[in-house]
Order: C-alpha cells, then sequence, then structure tokens
C-alpha cells in the first residue's frame, strides 16, 4: 500500500516535471481596463532544454485584416501567410512602434493571390529575434505584428487581458510584455514557478482600443 501510494506520488512529480508549470497573468491598461494583444514571453531565469519548433505558424488574411492581429512564435518557427479573402493582398514588412522607427526583425513583401484563384500559401522563417509590423500595399489599414521571442513559452493576451502558457519549467522566471502600440518596455516581472504561478500586470501606456467598430491603429 504505502509502495503504490510512493509509486503514484513520484509519477505525479515525473508528470509535472515533464508537463511543466502553468503560467497566467492578467494584463491590465493604466486606467484598469482588459488590456489585450499583449505578447507575454516567459524567460526561465536558468539555462532550458530547447523545445522542438512548432508546425508552421499561420497568419491569416481575412476581412482585409491580418488574423491573429499579433503573433508570436518561436525564432527559427516558419509563418505561414494564407489569404482567405476573394481578393489579392500584397503583404510586406514595415517599421513598426508607435513612431514608425521599429525596423522590422526580417523584410519581406509579396504578393498574396485572392483565395480560389491560387491560394498557395508564403511560407517565411523567422530567425531573427524582435519585432515585425506588417501591412499590405493594397489596403491601408491593415496592420498585423509578429514578435520573434527568444523563449519558447509565450501567448496573446485575450480580450479579458488574460494570456496562460503552460510547459514552464519550474524556478525563477521573467515575463516580458510587449504591446505594438508602447514606447518604451513594459517592466518585466519576476515570478516564482512551482507547478503554476499567476501575476498581474499593468501597461505603461494606453492602447487605442480596437474592435469591430473601431479601425485598425494607424501609426
Ligand atoms: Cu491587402
Amino acid at each position: 500500500m504505502k509502495n503504490t501510494l510512493l509509486a503514484a506520488s513520484l509519477l505525479a512529480l515525473l508528470q509535472a516535471a515533464a508537463h511543466g508549470g502553468q503560467v497566467q497573468i492578467s494584463v491590465t491598461t493604466p486606467d484598469g481596463q482588459p488590456a489585450a494583444d499583449v505578447a507575454v514571453m516567459v524567460h526561465p531565469t536558468a539555462a532550458w532544454t530547447a523545445q522542438p519548433l512548432p508546425e508552421p505558424v499561420v497568419i491569416a488574411q481575412r476581412n482585409i485584416r491580418f488574423v491573429p492581429f499579433v503573433t508570436v512564435v518561436p525564432v527559427g518557427a516558419t509563418v505561414r501567410f494564407v489569404n482567405q479573402d476573394r481578393f489579392d493582398h500584397h503583404v510586406r514588412s514595415q517599421p513598426g512602434g508607435p513612431l514608425g522607427n521599429v525596423a522590422p526583425a526580417r523584410q519581406f513583401e509579396f504578393r498574396m493571390a485572392a483565395a480560389g484563384k491560387d491560394p498557395t500559401p508564403a511560407d517565411l522563417k523567422m530567425d531573427v529575434p524582435g519585432t515585425v509590423a506588417l501591412g499590405c500595399h493594397l489596403h491601408g489599414s491593415m496592420r498585423g505584428h509578429v514578435v520573434v521571442s527568444t523563449t519558447p513559452w509565450f501567448a496573446v493576451t485575450d480580450d479579458k487581458g488574460v494570456a496562460t502558457i503552460a510547459g514552464v519549467p519550474d524556478g525563477q522566471v521573467e515575463l516580458k510584455l510587449w504591446h505594438p502600440e508602447q514606447l518604451s518596455d513594459q517592466a518585466a516581472i519576476r515570478l516564482q514557478v512551482a507547478g503554476s504561478a499567476s501575476a498581474d500586470a499593468r501597461l505603461n501606456f494606453a492602447p487605442r482600443r480596437r474592435g469591430a467598430a473601431a479601425p485598425p491603429p494607424r501609426y
């Protein structure tokens, strides 16, 4: 009986180690509203084991928008652009930041044929860490963002301002936050992960509201 219990708890420990911890962060604006579209990257303080690269990460062109608006990929991953609109797009990287002075981590430009015509997806390997603002030559209002992360643990906050990151190794971690409109870096947050951990954060600026009624921000 004792041995069975011991074996069971050992197994639980091993499983916890294999799956890692879960980090949840809740991000608000300076006036306490939920902050969506915040990229959250979890950097363990200790060295970590390299993680396998994900399958190509899809950014759709849908209804004259990039979907999702903010995409995070680990460095070395492939981003796949897929045009789901019935007209062409002409995707390009462009300078980012509210002042338009942040050089894209990778420069590219390509025409995407309309869906149904010749919907060949365009694959791009993101091998330089940083950020890339996305635009379209044909539709000036189209905006999107890619964060190329040096850590494999990340997520983007949802409409409730919440991001959940699974599989984080136990131990001390630093959370780094990024929002496309930020002028200066957000304060890093230190956390101790032991199975799970949660944190609250407040942006150091008020992002413009983005929704169905409001046009995407223009820089
Ligand atoms: Cu377009």
